[in-house]
């Protein structure tokens, strides 16, 4: 915390000086159809973690992912990068060395122990709940914990609102593993729940936990873990929760919401649609292997029914995701041949030109959701409605530390202005 502070105080020191001296230059102007069409292109919030170029992806503090995957640090005898690493860059906006990794490591292992009233909530749910509600609800259950609702009924002065969102961003980081492992393991291995192994990397003991001990799963979550992490400052799940913490909700109460967000469809919950979409396509065409022609047939089928082509398209990206890429690549490095990660190269040749020949879809490539479902089948991890809870662990990473940011620069409570339809009307002359 306290390298964390020598670092941020200044910048925060700086920033206010920055807008007293320009805070009233223009960033841009936007039109009508921007405001019905999501905010597309307004340009509404600061986020220090990383940003999103449409045409070459996601760089996290100026590092691409293949860069990252270079240089962040591995654990002995491992070639994906730590998460640790991801956060700490995140966070401090430098790349960590090998101590620095440890160093988070430790702290996420100390803060571990979920108390016993999580588990009890999740016991209690119907057993047919959506995973992504039950991590939902297991990340309020442990909103008891939070120092910072503590300390701000107390009574604290706003300058040290960071110190307890730090500590409050850090356990929620250090939990999560374990709630969404007792998740898995109480779902779909009859409550046989598996002890953490402090001994081990958060992306290993979270592997460990959910019952998978080989080298191969513990690669493919740690990559997987660390470019889930962000994705800029406006995609659902980071801007509900930066919204949400922005009226000094703690950061539990703020993470659920942002985890509420990626378990839309349009969003993270994308990945369980792709594998869900692509099996109904094998049962449909009754063969595990389909040919290119079968498969352009059902995505032609999938838009005629007026659905969207899971894993396909993007908000901002106007180019393959690189977070794609970077699992082709784990896919041609450490597996090899698996028949669902074929269909997913296939449909890679397909269903752009097919996307395109619509004439409305901006984004005709993969996103990040066409190829993770795959991974994990290859590796036995089959409950695709489990997905987005590996998408949400990840993403506590980027969101918990733009949070820190968030208070540590005093960003006030975010409340953009609305209009009405006549009021629109009237401001470009038109009779209501
Ligand atoms: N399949 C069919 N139609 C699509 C697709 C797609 N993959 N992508 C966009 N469209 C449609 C979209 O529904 C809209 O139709 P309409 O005008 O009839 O309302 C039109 O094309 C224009 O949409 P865009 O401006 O290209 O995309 P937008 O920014 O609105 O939405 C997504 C972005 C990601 C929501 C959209 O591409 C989509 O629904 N993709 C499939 C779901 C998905 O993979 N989501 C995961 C995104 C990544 N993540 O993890 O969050
Ligand atoms: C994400 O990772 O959040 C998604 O790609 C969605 C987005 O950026 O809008």
């Amino acid at each position: 915390m306290e390298k964390f502070s020598a670092k941020a105080l200044p910048i925060a020191a700086d920033l206010k000086a920055f807008i007293k001296e320009h805070g009233d230059k223009k960033l841009g102007e936007y039109t009508i159809a921007q405001t019905y069409q999501g905010m597309k292109g307004i340009v509404g919030l600061v986020t220090e973690t990383s940003k999103l170029d449409p045409e070459e992806g996601i760089r996290f503090r100026g590092y691409s992912i293949p860069e990252l995957r270079e240089k962040l640090p591995k654990a002995p005898k491992g070639f994906e990068p730590l998460p640790e690493g991801i956060f700490y860059l995140m966070l401090m906006g430098e790349l960590p060395t090998k101590e620095d990794v440890m160093n988070v490591s430790n702290s996420w292992a100390r803060r571990a122990i979920v108390p016993k009233h999580v588990f009890d909530t999740l016991d209690h749910l119907p057993k047919n709940t959506h995973p992504m509600t039950m991590l939902s609800i297991g990340v309020m259950a442990l909103q008891t914990e939070s120092e910072f609702a503590k300390a701000y009924q107390k009574g604290i002065n706003k300058k040290n609102y960071w110190e307890y969102v730090y500590e409050d961003a850090m356990t929620l980081i250090a939990r999560l593993p374990r709630v969404a492992a007792y998740i898995y393991r109480k779902k779909y291995h009859n409550d046989h729940h598996i002890e953490p192994n402090p001994k081990l990397d958060w992306a290993a003991n979270f592997a460990h936990m959910l019952g998978y001990e080989t080298l191969d799963v513990r690669r493919l979550m740690r990559l997987y873990l660390t470019i889930h992490a962000d994705h800029e400052g406006g995609n659902v799940s980071a801007h509900t929760t930066h919204l949400v913490g922005s009226a000094l909700s703690d950061p539990y109460l703020s993470f659920a919401a942002g985890l509420n967000g990626l378990a839309g469809p349009l969003h993270g919950l994308a990945n369980q649609e792709v594998i869900n979409w692509i099996i109904e396509m094998q049962k449909q065409i009754g063969k595990e292997l389909p040919t290119k022609d079968e498969i352009a047939t059902y995505i032609k089928k999938t838009l005629e029914d007026g659905k969207v082509v899971p894993g396909y398209g993007h908000a901002v990206l106007r180019k393959t995701d690189p977070r794609f890429s970077a699992q082709q690549d784990f896919y041609k490095r450490y597996i090899k041949q698996d028949n669902m990660c074929d269909i997913v190269a296939m449909i890679y040749e397909v269903a752009p030109p097919i996307l395109e020949g619509t004439g409305k879809i901006k984004n005709p490539w993969p996103n990040v959701d066409a190829h993770s479902g795959a991974l994990l089948m290859h590796y036995g991890i089959k409950e695709f409605e489990y997905y987005t809870v590996l998408f949400g662990v990840s993403r506590a990473l980027g969101v918990m530390a733009s949070l820190i940011w968030d208070r540590v620069l005093g960003l006030p409570i975010e409340r953009p202005g609305s209009i009405t339809i006549a009021g629109l009307k009237k401001k470009v002359g038109v009779a209501v």
